[in-house]
């Protein structure tokens, strides 16, 4: 009896420390935690510390000062596993760079980093434990499981703020991320065509300080340049390069990048790709002995794209030093990768690829926020990769959601929970109004229909529930989860509420406020549109349409807000909520209306403002393209890619029904290419009938002036053309 009753109390203590131990709140989990019995925090220390660098003793003096640092208060060792405190201890840390080992018992606690790095990791995890108010006695080893794990700022649209990249790079260092990949789209001195040419003086004295800011936070800023629109491979280029990295070299770059993405011509060609690489490591790299090495983003990124005939991956994969990282995005632009894909782009490249994670990026949806977990990668691939890095949203606090999950992933692959890690990432964010963010978030997933065709899920919970609903509506009968329904709309509106007043983190609301604005409008639909419902099982039509009228007055409110906020010419306006709330609203008030009209012989209307014409096409790149329709004009959703349009390709636009169609307004990267197409218009879709077009303002317009039902620009050369389509508008009457 004794004997079970003790191992009753061990299986107790076991089942209390373990759950304690998920608790420890260390972000990102630890490798080897074996812990037992806890003490109370003291409130001196008696701390001495050997091999720390700068990072690390700036890390320490946040948070050990005069008034608690004494002699006889609890002994805290620091240092590398050279250090002679560590003798006994050194076997434990873990045989992987940037790896650590802490002791804890009540007498003593000991940090050994295997590196600079290793020290610097042990002392955030140390006070991330200090913090507690109890400290658990036993052990902790960890180590990353990838290499390079971090971001690469790489999206098009506005880049981030000096203010935005500091607390980035912070975020980078407290979460055990060590990389930031400098690649804005949209900074000329990064790209095209102000490559060549220094940063002007307030640009580079601000990368001084990001760069600073990086080593304080042992995050390695990784400056990226994209020379391959207009790079000429001779030696003029060749130097002017080598001239660029020398100037960034002494704003402090130690590791740099150069992209080939989204580039055409001349550029693209691997082998001279690979020789200007190779003369930089032998040149720079080489030379300098205190940068790390290079990395490059292909031209051919991901699998969609390369073509196996030409070799490219391959041609890379030979010639580039073994030194040098390649970038891969996957199987697609966007995609999840696995092992399969790992398996296939190592193989070619005769290395580990690594991994370039277009998430939570939202260049093109610009109209949706990503704020859902980060899931997806295989867990199982932490040995084929050389590094991971997310490529953000434009708002970058609002990734931070995502840039935590990924910190996790990384460090300790197998382990990872999604959902759990995303919980914990909204009270590191938010830490009082973390439960309001988390009904937005949960609401504010998915992208919504995109040319990339990727998808997130998005309210998981309560998608069946609305299932249900309208599943009850249509059958007539008692709807079961009215009052669940209810509930979420109110929580909808109140965590709206509470988030627009919240004072947190007043840098996320600025990013986040407009779409929190018209979450809360459509809580607030939702609810009138409970009220129809009410009100038809009444009969009450005065109720009824007093609601509907509700109804369609916030929507004009949210059809406001999507005219006058985030205006931006790909994806302008404000979508909310737009997998599982919205639809359901909307497909309830239809419904709920006709019903009524029926009952009542009345005749409200149910026209909701969706868009009813569609993209007419035969480019397969092109067909999940959004169209837009704002006032009367009819827009296709300019694409980031180049288009390739083979002999008697077209894009256009399949109107209702006839429709008279005014001015029609092609923009192109290039205006030669105007001259090798024509635009054909039809009312059957069979017989066309040419127009004729005028150039004006760098654009191909038309004024049409004729009942048609279909509009398309075709190539009618015997050539393959390659466009940059910027605007294609057609205004109808
Ligand atoms: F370099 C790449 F790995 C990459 O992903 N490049 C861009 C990136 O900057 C952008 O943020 C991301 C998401 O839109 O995708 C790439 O951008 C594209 C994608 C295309 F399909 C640019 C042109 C495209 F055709």
């Amino acid at each position: 009896l004794i004997t079970m009753r003790h191992s009753f109390f061990i299986l107790l203590i076991l089942t209390v420390s373990f759950s304690f131990a998920q608790n420890l709140n260390i972000n990102p989990k630890p490798q080897h935690v074996v812990i037992g019995e806890y003490f109370d925090t003291p409130i001196h220390f008696n701390i001495k510390q050997k091999s720390t660098d700068n990072a690390t003793e700036k890390l320490l003096s946040s948070f050990f000062n005069n008034d608690n640092i004494s002699g006889s208060g609890l002994s805290i060792q620091i240092g590398n596993i050279n250090d002679r405190f560590s003798k006994k201890l050194k076997n434990k840390v873990p045989n992987k760079a940037e790896s650590y080992h802490i002791n804890l018992t009540k007498k003593q606690i000991s940090v050994i980093g295997r590196d600079a790095r290793g020290i610097y990791y042990g002392v955030r995890t140390l006070l991330a434990l200090l913090k507690n108010a109890v400290i658990p006695i036993g052990e902790i080893s960890d180590y990353p499981d990838v290499t390079a794990r971090g971001t690469v700022e790489g999206f098009y649209g506005t880049p981030w703020s000096f203010q935005h990249r500091l607390r980035q790079i912070d975020f980078y260092g407290e979460n055990k991320l060590n990389t930031y990949i400098y690649g804005p789209k949209d900074d000329p001195y990064h790209s095209s065509p102000n490559w060549r040419k220094p940063y002007p003086e307030t640009e580079a004295a601000q990368i001084k300080k990001l760069i600073n800011r990086a080593k304080l936070n042992h995050v390695d800023f990784v400056w990226a340049i994209h020379p391959g629109k207009d790079i000429k491979w001779n030696n003029e280029d060749r130097t002017a390069l080598l001239h660029k990295f020398e100037l960034m070299y002494n704003l402090g770059v130690r590791a740099y990048a150069v992209f080939f993405d989204d580039i055409s011509g001349e550029g693209t060609n691997p082998n001279q790709q690979a020789d200007l690489l190779n003369f930089l490591h032998t040149e720079f790299i080489k030379k300098k002995k205190d940068v790390k090495p290079l990395i490059m983003c292909p031209t051919e990124y991901n699998k969609g794209w390369s073509k196996p005939e030409g070799g490219y991956l391959e041609t890379l994969g030979k010639q580039l030093d073994p030194s040098i990282r390649i970038m891969w995005t996957g199987n697609t632009v966007v995609a999840d990768v696995d092992k399969e894909t790992m398996a296939w782009i190592n193989a070619k490249i005769n290395r580990n690829a690594f991994i370039w994670w277009n998430f939570p990026v939202s260049d093109y949806v610009r109209n949706h926020m990503l704020l859902g977990p980060a899931y997806g990668n295989g867990k199982d691939i932490a040995q084929d990769l050389s590094g991971f890095v997310s490529n953000p949203m434009e708002h970058a606090e609002a990734s931070k959601i995502a840039i935590y999950g990924v910190a996790d992933y990384t460090w300790n692959m197998s382990e990872y929970q999604p959902e759990n890690n995303w919980k914990k990432a909204l009270q590191v964010v938010m830490p009082k109004s973390y439960k309001a963010l988390e009904v937005f978030a949960t609401h504010n997933s998915d992208l919504g229909p995109n040319g990339h065709r990727y998808r997130r899920k998005e309210s998981v919970s309560f998608a069946p529930i609305a299932d249900a609903f309208l599943k009850d509506l249509k059958a007539n009968s008692t709807i079961e989860n009215f009052e669940t329904v209810r509930k979420e709309f109110q929580a909808i509106v109140e965590a709206s509420y509470i988030l627009l007043n919240s004072t947190d983190n007043p840098l996320l609301l600025e990013e986040i406020r407009p779409w929190v604005e018209q979450f809360k409008l459509l809580g607030q639909s939702g609810l009138a549109m409970l009220n129809m419902h009410t009100a038809l099982e009444a009969q009450q039509a005065t109720d009824f349409e007093r609601s509907y009228n509700a109804v369609k007055a916030i929507k004009t409110e949210m059809y406001n807000i999507d005219r006058k906020e985030n205006q931006n010419p790909y994806q302008p306006g404000i979508k909310t909520a737009t997998l599982v709330i919205t639809p359901l609203i909307d497909k309830s008030f239809v419904y709920l209306t006709q019903a009524y009209n029926k009952t009542f012989s009345k005749n409200l209307g149910v026209e909701a403002n969706y868009n009813p014409h569609k993209l007419f096409t035969n480019i397969e790149q092109l067909k999940n393209q959004q169209v837009t329709l704002r006032d009367r004009t009819l827009a296709l959703n300019p694409p980031l890619e180049i288009i390739r349009l083979s002999p008697q390709a077209y894009f256009g636009f399949e109107l209702q029904k006839e429709n008279r169609v005014n001015k029609l307004v092609l923009q192109l990267e290039k205006s030669l290419i105007y001259n090798n197409l024509t635009i054909d218009i039809s009312t059957n879709g069979k017989d066309w009938s040419v127009i004729k077009t005028e150039q004006k303002d760098a654009s191909l317009q038309a004024s049409i002036n004729t009942m048609v039902k279909y509009i398309r620009i075709k190539n009618t050369t015997s050539e393959t053309l390659s466009l940059k389509i910027e605007k294609f508008t057609v205004k109808i009457k």
